[in-house]
């Protein structure tokens, strides 16, 4: 979900000893993810309301399948019936333009420190911070964490990093 990529390193210096870590902010990272696309295929239908009344229901959805927050098309909160609801009502062409049916899940992902030293061999952790377009934290997501070159710095699925070289590159 929130996959930190690409970007471009704002001093692109070499560091002797270790490796420079950036995070550039990435919008793109989370392009796609919008409210009432439970199923994640991009459009909002049917089969995305009737997935919200699954996790009302309490039964598990098919691997992949987010319904919360993505359900969540009023933005009150919690996944109701209400909202699955309001999907079919999108989907007949009723307007929905007072709710948030449709609009992007992420605003933005915010990565501590934005950039870092570290010694071969040695760690840092970063941190990220999601928000949705009104700039609330989302707490669903868990970020997913790569390095943009591993012969200078390795990162794991918690952002631990650890240098492995001389050089700079982004996480
Ligand atoms: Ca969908
Ligand atoms: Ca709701």
């Amino acid at each position: 979900m929130g996959t930190r990529d690409g970007g471009v390193l704002p001093r692109p210096s070499r560091v002797d000893g270790g490796g420079l870590l950036t995070a550039p902010a990435s919008p793109a990272a989370s392009a796609g993810l919008v409210r009432g696309d439970v199923d994640g295929d991009g459009i909002v239908s049917v089969v995305d309301a009737l997935a919200i009344l699954t996790s009302v229901v309490g039964k598990a959805l098919p691997a992949g399948w987010s319904a919360d927050p993505q359900g969540d098309v009023d933005c009150d909160g919690s996944v109701t019936t209400v909202d699955a609801a309001i999907v079919l009502a999108s989907v007949v062409g009723k307007d929905v333009s007072g709710y948030c049916v449709g609009q992007p899940l992420v605003g933005g992902i915010n990565v501590v420190p934005d950039s870092v030293f570290v010694f071969v061999y040695d760690t840092t952790r970063l941190q990220a911070t999601v928000t949705d377009p009104q700039g609330a934290p989302v707490t669903s997501f868990t970020p997913e964490w790569r390095s943009g070159d591993t012969a200078f710095a390795t990162v794991d699925s918690t952002g631990l990093v650890t240098g492995t070289g001389t050089g700079a590159t982004f996480v």
